[in-house]
């Protein structure tokens, strides 16, 4: 299967790009690698503030938050090891094994380089053992969702062996990537949403059975680009490259539309046809990571792959022309693009949005994305910020500025006045974009007042959310923990929350924005490897 597949990938790309001599999947826009010379300068350009705190009661104060999110962390942990070892949740209630995704230990794998960052040295030698008997060739028997897949098992191997240098989780990560290849094997190379290890065979989690979203299908470029990388076999980046040849080639841009491919996309794609069908473009759930992986593959590339950027640069400018709009608090919010306006609603995975803007920016010497990247880092903060909890919701609205507000409801209008957005779905299930996002400015800038917001969202997750097994969800954060708990921890709470929150009070160095990409997933990826256009060398 796995040689069918290279053969149908090499073939494709032969048909697509007659003249690429390099592995590097450019069609489209600027079809080309960029020159070494051209790159010189991105690879000078430090990221990380260079104006650290040099007090030594602040370090102190530093040393000690680090310490208790450190030690709260490891209690959940505990939990974890007790209670559910191996699979792929606990429920932080019941104190339940729940399978999720696929069964083979998603906690396990996504927490492992956050362990290792801790320095939890006992706890990682026996987590590498656990993942030494994992087998990717059965399931629980349910297909599971090979966006899902990758993020958290590939990238959280790949992570853990670029800490550790241990091979096991090359192997391992390279066994489960061979086994997802097959669910590319689509007649466009578009993988399928959902697959079944076991029967090998794809579906879709609603809707048709060939239908899939943008983030589903185009968040696999950095970590299959590092996996050739790694393994020197093409296979996964080429496959990961392909499904933007297919979207760029199949999808002409709507004339006097704002689903202006490549630029903003709509979020619905049938994988069979590579054509888009529906979905208002946006930045939250569905199609998130998308946009993400434009700027942070060019990152990983040593800035090589240049399609990414021009990809990026002008989903940016689509963002600041249809998503990003003012509200009637004066803070600049992303809502959902419209041919007929703008849906000022908004969902927390929007959030981590800020963040990477912040880090294109400081990449690119681009001041104007950095003031953007600011206001909207304010407005995600004040969801937060606003509440009693110090929490904030997964999903707001707010008013465009100027906007009347006879649609809105009542107490809607009420929750505007008060915090400047109101809250449409009140609950908070541990995610971690707000605190990531907060986490790239306090790194870029070395403010310290970033590193106490956010100090203060860790007081109101301490307050509300902990329990016997880890850290449950919230009903309502206007309510916290009275409002009731949420029995579900997803294993991105170990990946991404907790090591976002722990990184902004350890030592800048560690994982330095300047020698690692954070995944979507929050996996740090080295940014050391050169690339030269091939995966031989
Ligand atoms: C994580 O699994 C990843 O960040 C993903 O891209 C979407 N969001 C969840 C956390 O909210």
């Amino acid at each position: 299967m796995r040689q069918l597949l290279s053969a149908f990938l090499i073939l494709g790309a032969c048909v697509q790009l007659s003249t690429a001599k390099h592995i590097d999947g450019m069609v489209g826009l600027k079809g080309h690698l960029a020159k070494q010379r051209d790159v010189d300068h991105f690879l000078k350009t430090q990221v990380q503030s260079t104006n650290f705190t040099t007090s030594d009661a602040i370090k102190k104060i530093r040393a000690n938050r680090a310490a208790d999110i450190k030690e709260n962390f490891q209690r959940a942990w505990q939990a974890y090891k007790k209670y559910a070892f191996g699979s792929d949740e606990i429920n932080p209630l019941t104190l339940e094994a729940v399978t999720t995704r696929n069964g083979w230990g998603a906690t396990l794998v996504d927490s492992l380089d956050t362990i290792h960052i801790m320095g939890m040295d006992d706890e990682f030698k026996e987590a590498t053992e656990k993942v030494r008997q994992i087998n990717f060739d059965k399931n629980d028997g349910e297909p599971s969702k090979v966006f899902e897949t990758n993020i958290r098992y590939i990238g959280g191997l790949l992570s853990a062996y670029e800490l550790s240098n241990d091979k096991v989780f090359l192997k391992q990560a390279t066994a489960l990537a061979d086994i997802m290849l097959e669910a590319f094997d689509t007649p466009t190379g578009i993988p399928w949403q959902m697959w079944d290890v076991q029967t090998g065979t794809g579906s879709s989690e609603a809707g048709p059975a060939t239908l899939n979203n943008l983030a589903e299908i185009g968040t696999y470029q950095l970590e299959f680009f590092r996996l050739s990388q790694l393994t020197k076999d093409p296979v996964y980046h080429k496959a990961a490259q392909r499904v933007y040849d297919v979207i760029l080639d199949r999808n002409v841009p709507k004339k006097g539309s704002i689903y202006s491919v490549p630029g903003l996309y709509p979020i619905f794609i049938d994988i069979k046809s590579g054509k888009f069908l529906s979905g208002k473009p946006n930045l939250g759930g569905g199609s998130d990571s998308f946009y993400e992986y434009l700027i942070k593959t060019w990152a990983l590339s040593g800035f090589k792959l240049q399609r990414s950027l021009d990809m990026w640069k002008e989903s940016v400018k689509g963002i600041k022309k249809y998503i990003v709009s003012r509200g009637s608090d004066k803070r600049m919010y992303m809502g959902i693009g419209d041919d007929d306006g703008l849906d000022s609603i908004s969902d927390t995975f929007t959030c981590f949005f800020p963040g990477t803007l912040a880090l294109a920016s400081r990449l690119l010497n681009d001041n104007d994305m950095m003031d953007l990247a600011h206001e909207l880092l304010l407005s995600s903060y004040n969801t937060f910020a606003r509440m009693p909890t110090h929490i904030g919701p997964e999903n707001f609205g707010f008013l465009p500025d100027g906007d009347d507000d006879s649609d809105l409801l009542e107490t809607q209008r009420g929750e505007i006045k008060k915090y400047g957005f109101y809250l449409d779905r009140p609950y908070y299930l541990m995610r971690p974009e707000v605190i990531e996002s907060i986490f790239y400015f306090y790194r870029i800038t070395g403010d310290e007042k970033y590193a106490d917001w956010i100090w203060e969202i860790w007081q109101g997750i301490k307050a509300n959310c902990v329990v016997e097994g880890g850290f449950a969800g919230l009903r309502d954060v206007r309510l916290g923990r009275a409002g009731g708990l949420i029995g579900k921890q997803e294993s991105f709470v170990f990946a991404e929350t907790f090591k976002y929150l722990y990184l902004a009070f350890t030592e800048p160095d560690v994982i330095s924005l300047d020698e690692y990409v954070f995944s979507t997933e929050g996996h740090p990826l080295k940014r050391s490897f050169s690339f030269n256009g091939t995966f031989s060398g």
